[in-house]
């Protein structure tokens, strides 16, 4: 039955639209747990022994995508372990890969109750990952290079997955350039409803 399965808000939009920072907000003012695809695999290449370390290196630094098997492990690993049931997927699914292998793995087990897009210009949103680079993240994409790599990524992969969303109608657009606090009236306004 429906109530059985998690429930699922994915979060999208470019490399530093804010999507993380937007996440914190709605732990704690709405109960999900954050699951950052990103986060999970940065964690699992530092992890010891990972046999994916220096795959998820690669693409990192090129901006790529990495293969859903391990991106999807990594998620339902992380959904089963919290004993939770409402979370938000951050920066997932970024391509058809992506989006055929949760399909197929998770399509049965999960409610998609919508997609959070943070819509972004490219100038704000790399402005943003500079300077977070600039300050030290220690990310080792937030330079010049790789951002248009991940920008390249992002029009090119996962653009066509919002759009594919949009015509299922589960699209929430958000413009995701005015300050946090700002974006958050907008963010809670669909939580609510
Ligand atoms: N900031 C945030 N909001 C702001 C605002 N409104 N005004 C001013 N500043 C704001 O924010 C970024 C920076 O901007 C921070 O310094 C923040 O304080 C400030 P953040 O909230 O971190 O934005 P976010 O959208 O989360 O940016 P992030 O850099 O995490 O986005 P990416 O999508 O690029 O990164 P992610 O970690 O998701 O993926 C990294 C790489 O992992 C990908 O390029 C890819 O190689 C790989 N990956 C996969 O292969 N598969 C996946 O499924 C996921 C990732
Ligand atoms: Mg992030």
């Amino acid at each position: 039955s429906m109530a059985s399965k998690y429930n699922v808000v994915f979060v999208l939009g470019g490399p530093g639209a804010g999507k993380g920072t937007q996440c914190a907000k709605i732990v704690q003012e709405f109960g999900y747990v954050h699951l950052s695809a990103g986060d999970l695999l940065r964690e699992e290449r530092s992890s010891d022994g990972s046999e994916f370390g220096e795959l998820i290196e690669k693409h990192i630094n090129d901006g790529t995508i990495v293969p859903v098997e391990i991106t999807c492990s990594l998620i339902e690993r992380a959904m089963k372990a919290s004993g939770k049931d409402n979370f938000l997927i951050d920066g997932f699914p970024r391509n058809q890969n992506n989006l055929e292998g949760w399909e197929s793995v998770m399509g049965d087990k999960v409610n998609l109750k919508f997609v959070l897009f943070f819509s972004c210009s490219l100038e704000v949103c790399s402005e943003r990952c500079l300077a977070r680079g600039a300050a030290g993240s220690g990310r080792s994409d937030d330079n010049l290079e790789t951002l248009k790599k991940r920008f390249n990524t992002y029009m090119t992969a996962t653009m066509p997955i919002i759009e594919h969303y949009e015509k299922l109608n589960l699209v929430k657009k958000i413009d995701a350039s005015a300050d946090p606090e700002k974006i958050f009236e907008e963010v809670k306004k669909l939580f609510q409803s």
